[in-house]
């Protein structure tokens, strides 16, 4: 069956449905709800098409790499989160996290992603794992790669709820999961099918949260302790990279690739 008859199929089972249930709803509601119904029912391949465009894995012989320092002009004083639930579990206050710096200044954590890659190497088969541990997300940072899954877990004996979510500026989100994880030492895998920085929630306890770079590419990465990262097999060309800290913000670099060489990419965040 085709996919639009099988669409007239479903329109016309909705519209038999819509009939027997127009009795117990107001025929306004009905008529939104439909109408809602029949928008995703159109939109939705187009959707999925756009979730899916493709990378396209080559052979890259003579690469290039882009390798650098992430650091803060001074050092910021991490924030202390206060907590009022799970106790006994949790503690009664926990650093955020958030600033990671060394005494040279070096930044922590700070996501380094080369956007909009259309070829390279292969995806890297590493699933990501989002640990609950003592009411904190471990790690706090990652990367995951399209393709891939999320492993998530709670090491803790109480119940957290962990949701992702597209990030989309001014506090709001798309949600992308929402997994309830009651139970200690409960795994859920689920598939890393959406690209883009998403932040990870527990609904049952509001100061956690974490956020995973969801990359189509295997060119991403995330700083070490040292405010280093390193990014390899890059085809040769000019790239836009994406530098994201939660605390810092974001700042987007213009590079170029070179056969067989070290592009250096360094950068320093200011605190406002
Ligand atoms: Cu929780």
């Amino acid at each position: 069956m085709a996919i639009w008859e099988l669409r007239w199929f479903d329109f016309q089972a909705a519209t038999v449905y819509v009939k027997y249930i127009k009795v117990l709803l107001k025929e306004e509601t009905v008529k939104k709800v439909f109408l809602g119904a029949l928008v995703i029912m159109l939109l939705l391949p187009a959707m999925v098409f756009a979730e899916v465009k493709a990378y396209e894995v080559v052979d890259v012989k003579d690469g290039g790499s882009i390798k650098g320092k992430i650091k803060s002009s001074g050092p910021v004083k991490d924030p202390v989160l206060e907590i009022k639930k799970d106790e006994n579990v949790c503690g009664k206050s926990a650093p955020a996290n958030m600033y990671i710096i060394s005494g040279a200044n070096e930044v922590k954590n700070v996501i380094v992603a080369v956007e909009d890659v259309a070829k390279g190497k292969a995806i890297p088969k590493t699933d990501t794992v989002i640990d609950n541990q003592k009411c904190e997300f471990v790690p706090i940072v990652a990367v995951a790669y399209v393709g891939d899954k999320y492993i998530i877990k709670n090491s803790d004996p109480i119940f957290h709820n962990t949701s992702l979510g597209i990030l989309l500026g001014e506090g709001k989100k798309r949600t992308v999961y929402n997994l309830a994880l009651p139970n200690k030492d409960q795994v859920i895998e689920k598939p890393v099918k959406v690209a883009g920085l998403q932040i990870v929630q527990c609904d049952a306890h509001a100061w956690m949260r974490a956020f995973v770079y969801a990359s189509k590419s295997p060119y991403a990465a995330v700083t070490n302790d040292k405010g280093d990262f390193e990014i390899k097999d890059l085809l040769p060309g000019k790239y836009k990279v994406k530098i994201w800290h939660e605390g810092f913000g974001e700042t987007i670099k213009d590079v170029e690739v070179k056969a067989g060489q070290a592009t250096a990419l360094d950068h320093t965040f200011t605190k406002k």
